[in-house]
């Protein structure tokens, strides 16, 4: 065989090869989903609703029409990645569990950040995952209605200093009794036990604030005070006070336009710190706020975003605006 022969034999297959390795890379690109991020106000993600079979791999090319963004995908263990303006940011996602994922922005771009987020369905039959209805829909409790503390201590309660006291508390610190109850309410029944009779309202606040103490852990706090700085300082603020710095901003969009006009006021964030707000208010309804979000209020809905467990966190976190550790 002559030498030509087999040059142009290697010269065949080296094209060939480069042919196929073209077409893999085409429609590799090919099947990515361009997915545009833009401030809420510009459009939000663009497409915001995703479709993949589950077990199958999305390939998704971000990119930013504006400001820097970030994509995250709700109740999943997806790293966060930023989406520049200018760039393609390329993932890849596989979601196993047929269901409904909500993705969204943890940047805050704007007074109005919160609202960009879009869903991926997973299609397929993979088994369902039994509804349970948050706490507060099981107890019946209207999330929305005013509450006020009747009795405020007279400082601080102590979670540390209940603690010395070596009460036995075990059936105000179980889980169930513990949810459902604002503080004011187990101070009052701490105040009508027989077996407490001989110490002072605030020996029994600090005996409150042990049992809200008991309920959490130092790790699952630190998560909390993580998720806290991200997505809710900007309104309720860093020291709990709901004076984050987009706290003033909050406004009604357009589509809620004729709440302005009809005499709605815009509410502010709750301050956290304020005892006659936060001792008349139980776990279960603070965590179905978070779930559920104020339906208009400018306070966002998280049920989408957050596991059970964080909104759990979250809630033990809420109150640490109230407890100290020690006095
Ligand atoms: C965009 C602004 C905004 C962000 C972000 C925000 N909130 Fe709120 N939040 C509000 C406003 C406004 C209210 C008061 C109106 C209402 O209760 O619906 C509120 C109310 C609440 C309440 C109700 C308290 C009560 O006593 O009824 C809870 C609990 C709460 N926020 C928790 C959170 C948590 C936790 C986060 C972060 C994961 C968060 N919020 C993020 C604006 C915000
Ligand atoms: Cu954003």
């Amino acid at each position: 065989m002559s030498e030509k022969l087999a040059r142009l034999f290697t010269a065949v297959f080296l094209l060939g090869g480069m042919a196929a390795i073209g077409i893999a890379w085409w429609s590799g690109q090919s099947n990515a989903i361009i997915l545009h991020a833009r401030m809420p106000e510009k459009g939000g993600w663009m497409p915001a609703d995703l479709t993949v079979e589950a077990g199958k791999p999305l390939h998704l090319r971000l990119t930013s029409d504006d400001v820097v963004h970030s994509f995250a995908i709700g109740q999943s263990d997806f790293p966060v990645v930023d989406v520049m303006p200018g760039e393609m940011t390329e993932v890849t996602l596989r979601l196993d569990k047929p269901g409904t994922y909500t993705f969204y922005c943890t940047r805050w771009c704007g007074p109005n950040h919160w609202r960009m987020r879009g869903t991926i369905t997973v299609t397929g039959d993979g088994v369902a995952e039994p509804v349970t209805q948050p706490l507060y829909v099981q107890l019946g409790l209207d999330i929305d209605a005013p509450h006020e503390a009747q009795v405020i201590p007279p400082e601080k309660p102590s979670a540390q200093i209940g603690a010395k006291l070596n009460l036995d508390l075990s059936t105000y610190q179980s889980t169930g009794y513990y949810r459902s109850h604002n503080p004011g309410e187990v101070w009052q029944d701490l105040r009508g036990d027989p077996d407490f009779t001989s110490y002072s309202d605030q020996q029994l606040w600090d005996a409150v604030a042990f049992i809200w103490s008991s309920n959490t852990t130092p790790e699952a706090l630190a998560k909390a005070e993580q998720l806290y700085a991200q997505n809710c300082a900007a309104c309720h603020g860093g020291s709990g006070r709901g004076d984050g710095v987009f706290s003033g901003e909050l406004a009604y969009l357009p589509e809620d336009a004729h709440k302005a006009t009809s005499g709605h006021e815009v509410i502010d964030p709750t301050d956290f710190a304020d005892p006659h707000h936060m001792l008349s208010i139980s776990p279960a309804a603070l965590q179905g706020k978070i779930i559920r979000g104020g339906m208009g209020s400018g306070m966002p809905m998280w049920g989408v975003i957050f596991t059970e467990e964080q909104t759990w966190s979250l809630v033990s976190y809420l109150y640490t605006f109230q407890f100290e550790e020690d006095r």
